[in-house]
């Protein structure tokens, strides 16, 4: 009997291993981690995949450069990416290497299957090759000065006998998937793009290559090895199972959400749907792709040399910040720019003060007055009737719904959301001062309002989680709830009144202590 479909299946783009990861390669991967584990504290199984796109003349040449053999090239720069997966915390459940065998067989299957049906065809090709996209483009599509879009190098008229996709007799089916489902292509400036770019007709494109041999071999012609797109984009289905166990595929597949950066949308909302519908296979439920990051206005990559590497900014910022950081900072399908000094001022403001000093003063407060235990609050739920404990009832419904926002790949707008229950709490200690009750020895209100503030603290914990596991985690152990963190789901977790009276809390260490005064002096704008 079939499985049925009853996982979340998330992708990342595979990485090429050309060189070492940037903070291009981090945002990514981190936003699609934000949303899996957002995924998971909502009750779904998760699938979480990335990896490292390891064939093609790209990287051969790179292994070239090195004078090292591609096999122990890429040996070498794969674990770069896996290192960067564990340095922001990055809780993927699978990551695949192009060149391993569960791979490069399937791939070989599943092209056959095309060849085998008359999908695929042999034809000259001639055309303008950028080596850095591993792509031909058509005069049309060259930047002034016959320079490819999207490198600016000069191209090379290539002439070579190829495999060709029959990609134009797809598009139809393509039209109708984007016209049928407004969520396939997101955000919808990137739906208008493809749509337009199908409409204005397709070509059959090449899909192999016999002028270097770092690749896939064609089962069928040994002469050819796949052209690493085709070999690439596959890797979504090899790694799920595809030709290798139907159950553990049909659970999983069609993805749910495939991330990607806006330059990849060609490759995956025109070609990987047209090899997916020849192969009969269902469409990914969503590709979106996301903007671009910009340093110093320009885009960062490998190839332009201003790549920064995550441990560069992690060391000095931490991980939590450097994940919260891009998500606040930059709304996702957008283009964004970095800069040091709005990164030292996300840590200052929103995270050391807003949330790290809130956490501090209720934490010190229940040591002082309350000997480190959760008070009772008489009634755990906020009081609607008070005018002050119904603006927080409000904001923790804002925080609650908006997180939601999550799923649109809306974070800026999740993590606004949040910091208003955040921001909340802070106004809520202002206008009770606890201090001052506790001087005028009201004790009921006191130990009601510090109740407040540190159930409300819990439900942060939760709901911030998803961004800064490790600050959540931190906050959660500070907090003394018994029950682990990453057990907790929404919607219950949260609820109002859960933090048990009598648990012990713990003061400090600072969530977010005071940044050392000296950075890196290159990633400064000013350059100081
Ligand atoms: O294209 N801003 O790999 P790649 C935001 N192997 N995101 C960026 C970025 C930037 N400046 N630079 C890179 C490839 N990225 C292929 C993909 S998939 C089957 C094969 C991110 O190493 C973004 O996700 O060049 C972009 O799409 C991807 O890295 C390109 O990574």
């Amino acid at each position: 009997m079939a499985a049925a479909k009853d996982t979340f299946y998330l992708t990342t783009p595979i990485y090429y291993v050309n060189d070492v990861p940037h903070i291009g390669h981090a945002y990514t991967t981190v936003a699609a981690d934000v949303l899996a584990r957002w995924r998971r504290l909502c009750g779904d199984t998760v699938h979480f995949l990335t990896g490292t796109d390891e064939h093609g003349e790209n990287v051969a040449r790179a292994a070239a450069r090195r004078g090292m053999d591609p096999q122990d090239h890429v040996d070498d720069i794969s674990p770069r990416f896996r290192e960067m997966l564990s340095l922001l915390h990055v809780s993927n459940d699978d990551f695949i290497r192009t060149t391993e065998p569960r791979h490069t067989v399937r791939v070989q299957e599943f092209m056959r299957l095309l060849y085998d049906q008359d999908d695929i065809y042999l034809d000259v090709y001639r055309g303008w090759y950028c080596v850095s996209c591993e792509a031909y483009y058509t005069a049309d599509d060259l930047a002034e000065g016959n320079l490819c879009p999207i490198h600016r190098r000069a191209v090379e008229r290539r002439e070579q006998e190829n495999y060709f996709f029959r990609l134009s007799k797809y598009a139809p089916a393509l039209l109708a998937a984007y016209q049928g489902d407004d969520s396939f292509v997101q955000p919808a400036v990137r739906r208008n793009e493809v749509r337009t770019f199908v409409q204005a007709g397709l070509e059959d494109v090449s899909v192999s290559r016999t002028s270097f041999d770092w690749g896939v071999p064609v089962p069928w012609d040994d002469a050819h090895v796949f052209y690493v797109w085709f070999d690439a984009l596959l890797n979504y289905v090899t790694a799920a199972g595809y030709g290798a166990d139907d159950e553990v595929f049909e659970r999983r597949w069609p993805a749910d959400l495939q991330l990607i950066g806006k330059d990849l949308v060609r490759f995956h909302c025109v070609y990987w749907p047209a090899m997916l519908l020849a192969a009969g296979l269902p469409l990914p439920r969503q590709v979106f792709a996301h903007g671009f990051l910009l340093v110093g206005g320009e885009k960062m990559s490998k190839t332009n040399a201003t790549g920064i590497r995550p441990a560069e900014l992690v060391d000095h910022f931490g991980v939590d910040c450097y994940r919260y950081y891009f998500l606040r900072e930059i709304s996702f399908g957008l283009d964004g720019s970095f800069s040091w000094e709005s990164m030292e001022s996300r840590y200052t403001t929103d995270l050391a003060n807003d949330l790290g000093n809130l956490a501090n003063r209720v934490l010190n407060m229940i040591a002082s007055y309350c000997d480190g235990a959760v008070p009772d609050p008489g009634d755990r739920a906020l009081d609607e009737g008070d005018a002050v404990e119904a603006a927080l009832a409000t904001d923790l419904r804002t925080a609650v719904a908006g997180m939601a926002a999550i799923d649109r790949l809306e974070f800026k707008r999740a993590l606004e959301d949040l910091w208003v229950l955040v921001s909340g709490l802070n106004r809520y200690v202002e206008a009770r001062a606890p201090w001052r009750l506790r001087k005028q020895g009201q004790t009921e209100q006191l130990h009601r309002c510090l109740y407040v503030c540190l159930d409300l603290l819990r439900v942060v914990a939760v709901l911030v989680s998803p961004v800064m596991p490790d600050a959540a985690q931190r906050l959660w152990s500070q907090l003394g709830v018994g029950d682990p963190l990453d057990d907790q789901r929404l919607p219950a977790a949260a609820s109002q009144g859960l933090l048990a009276v009598g648990t012990a809390t713990t003061r400090g260490p600072l969530l977010f202590p005071k940044l050392e005064e000296v950075g890196p002096g290159d990633l400064r704008a000013d350059g100081s």
